[in-house]
């Protein structure tokens, strides 16, 4: 969980300050009872209410509460601002855990079908390590650092004239393997913006 957290940090860092509002603003939403706090049954009204029910997971209200005292500051709510604005929201396909950092892409579900995000097979370390899962026979695993990578070498490959067009595929892959902060990354290394 680490890794995202930075990376929510330094994102939270670089937004203007009516972004900043918003997420004040969003953080007070969620705190019905104006605590200072979100409980767990805040959290999931408010995710529900927005029709974001696939944020209510479990595992990841636990891992966004970094203290561990079961409610939410707004300090620890940064991730999860960070997961609304960069639909960054990954589970192992296996054990439901949230994919926080490194995890394993099925690259043949991966390519196939950039459109839906529900279309990608993913797994944390531990089951795909551990071989808990059953996937497709003869389907590779690769880690998102990896894909990224690989989604790259193809971008400079491509004849100028078909850059724009090859970007324009990064991005949306990127954006279904939750590689945005990578996608920015390679955006500025080409001198353009493609956020
Ligand atoms: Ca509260
Ligand atoms: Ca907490
Ligand atoms: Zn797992
Ligand atoms: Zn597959």
């Amino acid at each position: 969980m680490e890794g995202i957290r930075e990376a929510a940090v330094a994102y939270f860092e670089h937004l203007p300050e009516e972004k900043k509002n918003d997420a004040r603003t969003i953080f007070d939403r969620m705190d019905k009872n104006s605590d200072g706090k979100i409980d767990k049954d805040e959290y999931e009204e408010y995710l529900k209410k927005e029709n974001n029910t696939v944020l209510t997971h479990r595992s990841l209200f636990t891992e966004l509460d970094k203290d561990g005292d079961g409610r939410l500051n707004f300090e620890e709510t940064k991730v999860l601002y960070y997961i609304l604005q960069s639909g960054r929201a990954l589970f192992c396909n296996c054990c439901d855990k949230f994919l926080a950092d490194v995890y394993f892409s099925c690259f043949q579900c991966f390519c196939r079908d950039h459109e839906s995000a529900s279309s990608t097979y993913d797994l944390c370390c531990d089951c795909y390590g551990g071989k808990k899962y059953k996937h497709l026979h003869g389907h590779i695993f690769w880690d998102n650092f990896t894909l990224l990578s690989k989604s790259r070498s193809l971008a400079v490959r491509a004849p100028e004239q078909k850059r724009t067009e090859v970007l324009e595929n990064i991005e949306k892959i990127v954006q279904v393997a939750g590689l945005v902060v990578g996608c920015a990354a390679i955006a500025a290394s080409w001198g353009c913006s493609i956020m």
